[in-house]
């Protein structure tokens, strides 16, 4: 098979601007949710959650009449404690009951459960119940947790961390050459995922499969599954999860959370169906879970800024317990891994501390750390160029691997495989027409606000392999994925995959795959996702990986499925199978054809007729795929803005913004486009809106949406992509997947504009997301203050 022509006549194929097959019924708001969905006898569950961030609980008192609908841990004996386990040294373990049982460890954690017909109705039941405290100190920061005296957050537990990281490269014999030291605290603020739909969960029995079918909200179904049998001590192969349109994960749904444990354990004890629905200020509580960084950094470098050592002291305030399978140990393992970024400097030292407090445990949040470490690292970057006396993005483009040095393993081992970093600096610093903000920022602007343009560079690594993900202490988990395919009788294409689709467009950019390799119409491709009862195992969707990990198994399994359909298109024309092209549905040879409905009944349902040489292996295809290497793909991108800043009223307008990006070979750009801008608008609400504040009590200030601000419509500017597409050399068509990398940069490139903004103003920089108002008036303050 000639592939550069057949690729040309294949017009739904990868690379083509294909509208969404998901679109059509969101927009009709025909989706199916687990909210939407009917069951008879569906009883629902309310939780009854902790007022109170750290006590001991001396008592739960039920009514007598409500002892059947309310539950409390001590009734659940044969669900076990989520203990997320990890293999990083220094490692201290968390046992997380599913309704909270010796004490609370956070304000939301729930105590009890009730079940009723309506949520309403079992929210009253929880009224009452009584629960007494007594009150224990509360660990509401990270300093206070160090500071601990006394009880500590776990029993067990040697001082309140999760873990301690530590990396020393080369540190103190390249720092010694250093001519100039920058140092600065910089810190991002704790915050929530918020996406559209919360968490959900629905559980039943189901008779005829003798099965407990869980269907949740959830970006991982197998390993779903896998948790709920593991820790009610079922079989997996008693356990059924499907996972149907879920509205936004972003991470907060690659977890096992407490309340699908108590979900399944209701519906396996009573086989009745049962369903939690959390609602938009349980959300605002208990997702009050990431971001929240803090850095000492110092770059040592020569007189140009140059980079020749670092040295940093990240501390993550953790939260009070380790989430399931993806424990807390991914944070820190990517903030040390990823703190040194796209730069090529060779001296580097990083103590990397994650803190247990009484807020509620971190969870992976698209960008994982890296929003954090781009941050701290393009802000220290921009510091440094100030002080050296310099152009920002010039001393950036100094201290990036160059293009003519990949590949490139980097400081902390990162296997950069392609692509030119500082071309994609460049460009963006074109497209934002640096010189002209330059010119401008000298006239002056007449409404007498400041304008500041920024950039910052960043890598977004996908396609972890297994030994990736044991550098996060995740040795259980692998680095590969599976995809089944089917021609059927008719001539359609069934694509079968364990990752789920949550807003990534899957449905329709692994039919274009898969359209690539058979040249089935993309409309006669079913992408199935998100049962476990019907897709091949997967670890799921999460850390950019499905595009390069099941697209490449999706690939693998056509390419296997190809020989075997030419060979019987081949016997029915009369020809031989290598002069057999699949396009647009039919096989051809010269100008004979039959089309695939013709290959996919002589398999079926007239397999007499065909010789017993002819494809043995039927039109069934289920197959494992891994990249070349373990090292996982690597996409990078350069962003850029322009702000304009009211020194009068602390306000920040995003006048323009731009991406570089080059996430290899793309399959569809205006799903490469669209996840850009989601992940951007994610990034602005981290750098300028979101944050939930917590007092020293450890109660959560902001709890509803007129307290925790997100970036809406207005706040959006509209974004400006171009792409680079380098594909990776070691992955099935070169994808490098991208689903995280907009929100990575935002912060950084909106703070450097803005401290560009406030240059000779005398104004403190701004280092603390997000950048409210009231902050950025603060800095100013410094400046007139003697
Ligand atoms: S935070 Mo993502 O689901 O890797």
């Amino acid at each position: 098979q000639a592939e550069t022509p057949a690729r040309l006549l294949k017009p739904e194929g990868i690379g083509a601007r294909v509208p969404r097959k998901e679109d059509a019924r969101h927009l009709a708001g025909k989706g199916n949710f687990v909210g939407d969905m009917v069951m008879p006898g569906l009883q629902e569950v309310a939780f009854l959650r902790s007022p109170l961030a750290h006590a001991r609980i001396t008592g739960v008192e039920i009514p007598e009449e409500l002892a059947a609908r309310v539950f409390v841990r001590q009734m659940m004996g044969d669900a076990a404690d989520i203990l997320a386990p990890s293999s990083l040294p220094t490692y201290q373990t968390s046992a997380q009951p599913p309704l909270a049982s010796d004490k609370v460890r956070f304000v939301g954690e729930a105590v009890a459960m009730a079940f009723a017909p309506t949520r309403a109705i079992a929210e009253d039941l929880l009224e009452q119940v009584q629960v007494s405290f007594d009150e224990l100190p509360v660990f509401h920061d990270s300093w206070s947790a160090l500071a601990a005296q006394g009880e500590l957050l776990h029993p067990g537990w040697k001082d309140n961390l999760f873990m301690t990281l530590r990396a020393d490269r080369d540190f103190d014999q390249l720092a010694a050459q250093a001519e100039v030291r920058v140092t600065r605290t910089i810190e991002l603020s704790r915050q929530c995922m918020v996406p559209m739909e919360g968490k959900a969960v629905m559980a039943y029995w189901d008779f005829q499969a003798n099965q407990l079918v869980v269907v949740s909200a959830t970006q991982v179904p197998h390993l779903l599954r896998a948790g709920i049998a593991q820790h009610l001590g079922m079989g997996e192969e008693s356990v059924r999860v499907v996972s149907p349109d879920v509205g936004g994960a972003f991470g907060y749904k690659c977890v096992m959370h407490p309340e699908e444990l108590c979900i399944a354990w209701l519906a396996k004890t009573y086989k009745r169906p049962f369903r939690y629905l959390e609602d938009r200020r349980e959300h605002l509580i208990v997702g009050a879970n990431t971001r929240q960084h803090h850095y000492q950094l110092t770059a040592y470098a020569d007189r140009t800024g140059k980079l020749l050592a670092l040295d940093a002291v990240i501390t993550i305030d953790g939260g009070a317990y380790s989430c399931w399978p993806f424990n807390i140990g991914l944070e820190p393992g990517q903030a040390v891994g990823n703190l040194p970024g796209p730069y090529a400097f060779r001296g580097y030292r990083c103590e990397t501390r994650c803190v247990g407090t009484n807020k509620p445990g971190f969870m992976p949040y698209r960008g994982v750390a890296r929003t954090g470490v781009c941050f701290a690292m393009e802000l220290l970057m921009d510091a440094l160029a100030r002080e050296v006396g310099r152009e920002p993005w010039q001393v950036r483009l100094d201290n990036l691997v160059q293009g003519e040095q990949m590949p490139y393993v980097n400081v902390v081992n990162k296997h950069f495989d392609s692509g030119d970093f500082p071309a994609s600096l460049k460009r963006a610093v074109q497209m934002i027409g640096l010189e002209a903000v330059r010119e401008r920022q000298a006239r002056g602007e007449p409404d007498g606000r400041r304008i500041g343009v920024g950039t910052a560079t960043y890598t977004e690594q996908s396609a972890h392999g297994t030994s990736v993900f044991a550098t996060w202490g995740l040795p259980v988990v692998p680095g590969y994925d599976q995809a089944m395919v089917k021609l059927t009788a008719d001539g359609g294409l069934e694509v079968r995959v364990g990752v789920h689709s949550h807003g990534q467009g899957m449905e329709t950019s692994f039919a274009q795959i898969a359209h690539d390799v058979l040249g089935v119409p993309v409309n006669r491709i079913r992408v199935i996702h998100g049962d476990t009862g019907q897709t091949p195992f997967s670890t799921g969707t999460y850390a950019s990986r499905a595009t390069v990990m099941s697209g490449g198994a999706i690939a693998v399994a056509c390419k296997e499925l190809l020989p075997r359909v030419q060979a019987i298109a081949a016997h029915l024309m009369g020809v031989e199978p290598q002069a057999v092209a699949l396009l647009e549905g039919r096989a051809w040879a010269g100008e004979k054809s039959v089309a695939l409905s013709d290959v996919g009944r002589a398999w079926y349902l007239t397999p007499q007729e065909l010789p017993d040489n002819v494809n043995l292996g039927g039109l069934e295809v289920s197959r494992a795929y891994k990249p070349k290497v373990d090292t996982g793909a690597f996409t990078y991108a350069s962003q850029a803005a322009v702000v304009a800043v009211d020194t009068e009223t602390g306000e920040v307008e995003i006048l323009d913004y731009v991406v570089v990006e080059d996430c290899g070979t793309i399959v569809n750009p205006m799903i490469v486009e669209g996840q850009t801008i989601g992940g951007i608008a994610q990034g602005i609400g981290t750098a300028m809106y979101e944050e939930t504040p917590y007092d020293e009590q450890g109660q959560p200030l902001a709890s509803t949406l007129a307290d925790y601000i997100l970036p809406g419509a207005t706040e959006v500017p509209r974004i400006r992509i171009e792409h680079f597409e380098t594909p990776s050399p070691n992955t099935e068509f070169g994808a490098k997947g991208m689903g995280e990398g907009g929100a990575i940069a935002p912060p950084a490139v909106i703070f450097n504009a803005v401290n560009d903004a406030l240059r000779g103003t005398g104004a403190a920089e701004v280092l603390l997301t997000p950048l409210t108002p009231r902050r950025l008036l603060k800095a100013l303050e410094s400046a007139t203050s003697p």
